[in-house]
């Protein structure tokens, strides 16, 4: 696999105009692809803009580039799930996980006040636990991450075997929580969708792996959330480069 050549293909779309003139997010999407996959790919993404919970995109750009640097491999996080009663108890599942990762009570809070502000980006935000504050400077569009997968049957193998469904919104979570939690900077990741049927979300981070909390938000609610804590953060530019460029696979087991 790694002598093969691989294009990163990558998807935006909104409604209203682009995001770059207001316009409101509905979908994006990223994956890795071989030349003779492309057409395939494309179509995937095209697919997942133009049949969208969130609505009907007016604006929609899918690009692909050749990647020039050797594709890292790496086992996917760790999994658990937390089943929960009520958006609180996802909240404060949510709160405690995120203590334990290493994030002080304190700046959980500091996050959480922001939470809404930062809830129609079309990428996710770096959350600095010494200072409480946002450092990215990407404004309405976030640090998007890219260039990473999981080729499908791999994927469908750990999803069977761990009794999880086969679904593609579980594949890029897990493939960009373990992208994530995989850099030295990162202390933890909270999520969850802005798609308004989704209520599942996460807490991801090296040590405690990828663990989803059943409800943290009320059905309906389009207000989503993609925040990275992170700390010692030196060099903020090659964090963001390492998120969006490094290239990527995840793969479970040994076998190709
Ligand atoms: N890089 C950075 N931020 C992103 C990316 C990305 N590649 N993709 C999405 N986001 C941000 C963006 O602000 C979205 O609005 C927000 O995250 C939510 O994205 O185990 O579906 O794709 O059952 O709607 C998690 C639980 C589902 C899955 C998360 O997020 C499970 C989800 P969505
Ligand atoms: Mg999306
Ligand atoms: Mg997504
Ligand atoms: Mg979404």
């Amino acid at each position: 696999m790694q002598e093969e050549v691989f294009y990163s293909v990558r998807m935006r779309a909104s409604k209203n105009g682009p995001h770059e003139k207001g316009g409101k997010h509905i979908s994006g999407g990223e994956q890795l692809s071989t030349y003779a996959n492309l057409k395939h790919s494309v179509n995937t993404l095209l697919e997942k803009a133009i049949s969208h919970s969130r609505g009907n995109p007016d604006f929609m750009q899918i690009q692909f580039e050749m990647i020039d640097k050797p594709i890292k491999k790496i086992q996917p996080l760790p999994m658990g799930t937390h089943e929960v009663g009520s958006v609180e108890e996802g909240q404060s599942v949510a709160r405690s996980l995120l203590q334990k990762a290493g994030v002080p009570a304190e700046m959980i809070e500091k996050a959480y006040e922001q939470v809404t502000e930062y809830s129609d980006l079309r990428g996710a935000i770096l959350f600095d636990i010494r200072s409480g504050s946002r450092i990215d400077d990407r404004q309405q569009k976030g640090v998007r991450v890219s260039r990473m997968d999981w080729l499908t049957t791999n994927f469908e193998k750990w999803a069977d075997h761990y009794q999880m469904p086969r679904s593609p919104r579980v594949k890029e979570a897990l493939v960009l929580a373990t992208k994530v939690s995989t850099h030295p900077a990162t202390v933890a990741e909270l999520c969850w969708s802005d798609d308004p049927e989704y209520i599942t979300g996460y807490v991801a981070s090296k040590q405690l792996g990828y663990q989803r909390i059943t409800k943290l938000k009320e059905y309906g609610d389009e207000r989503g959330c993609r925040i990275f804590f992170v700390d010692g953060l030196s060099d903020r530019h090659s964090y963001i480069d390492y998120l969006e460029k490094q290239p990527l696979f995840v793969q479970w087991g040994e076998d190709e």
